[in-house]
């Protein structure tokens, strides 16, 4: 039998690191070899996560270069935000809930993508079609998944069917959704110990618009005021991605969770952020009024804007 790697995409979130565990966990339960890796560091929010339930991070690929040929991907599937050296491998299976671009296989596979909030919404209902039964910190890291992705069930990616499922979920995980989920992501938008440089990187992901690379950091806070103060750092960090990695536009979108709104820090292409947004970047900043979702508010305004 063809053992499995299953990861999710580069700069791993909660959904990304939990789905790689869980779908491992459900491959298993059916008689199937799998293994949960990962292509980055965890992060604070996601630890916290983990140790509640207790259970172990998966293993990190070195150089994000799987180690092995047959793999499955979760909570994405663009090559880009992938494995590295992913276009010489198998995919078996992809179970998401982006869009889907710049893929394509050799062979045939098992996709599964649903327009939900999460990944774990759409392994929720895997779960139930195999009829296989979701232990207690199974149940506890799909729902921390759920929480994160749609910010305590409050972002516009969020679907009658996250809600649905969170709710069954927290019966079995026996925690109460709003108690544990605030903990949570008030874990992971601390910034303590991080530097600038880690600040800039986090959750970060890249998109080709129109022939542009546009790589958009995004980092959870219930006090923008105290990454504002690390402004100087931070811009000069973006300017250093910029010329090395060649980006044609940085974003830094820092997501206040408590009134939901962002403040973007932004360097490169900053007018395609003035058109997509109906705002002027001024001093490489912008507010973003009732913006919260990158994949739902950002992303598609921004493609507009580069197409224009
Ligand atoms: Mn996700």
């Amino acid at each position: 039998m063809t053992k499995l790697l299953v990861f999710g995409h580069q700069s791993p979130d909660t959904d990304t690191i939990t789905s790689a565990i869980v779908y491992s966990h459900l491959k298993q339960s059916i008689g199937e070899e799998a293994e949960a890796v990962r292509l980055g560091e965890i992060n604070q929010e996601t630890q916290y996560a983990l140790d509640y339930f207790e259970v172990e991070a998966p293993r990190l690929l070195e150089d994000m270069k799987a180690d092995h040929q047959d793999v499955v991907l979760v909570d994405h599937n663009e090559f880009q935000q992938s494995a590295v050296n992913i276009k010489e491998l198998t995919i078996h299976g992809v179970i998401d809930h982006h869009r889907v671009s710049n893929f394509e296989t050799e062979g045939p596979l098992y996709m599964r993508i649903e327009p939900v909030g999460c990944t774990a919404t759409v392994l929720y209902t895997i779960y139930k079609e195999h009829q296989v039964e979701i232990p207690q910190h199974i149940a506890g890291l799909m729902l921390s998944a759920i929480i994160s992705d749609t910010l305590l069930l409050k972002s516009p990616t969020c679907t009658e069917r996250d809600i649905e499922v969170a709710n069954q979920l927290a019966k079995i995980a026996d925690v109460d959704i709003n108690t544990y989920g605030f903990e949570m992501l008030k874990k992971g938008a601390s910034i303590d110990g991080m530097s600038a440089a880690d600040i800039v990187g986090n959750d970060a992901k890249s998109f080709e618009l129109n022939g542009h690379t546009v790589r958009i950091a995004q980092i959870n806070t219930v006090d923008p005021v105290e990454i504002l103060a690390l402004k100087d750092d931070l811009l000069q960090n973006i300017d250093e991605r910029i010329e090395r990695d060649n980006y044609d536009l940085y974003m830094l979108v820092i997501t206040n969770i408590l009134d939901n709104d962002s403040i973007v820090l932004t360097k490169g292409l900053t007018d395609k952020v003035d058109a997509a947004f109906d705002v002027k970047v001024e001093d490489s900043e912008a507010l973003l009024k009732d913006v919260v979702s990158r994949k739902k508010q950002i992303v598609p305004p921004l493609t507009n804007a580069f197409n224009a």
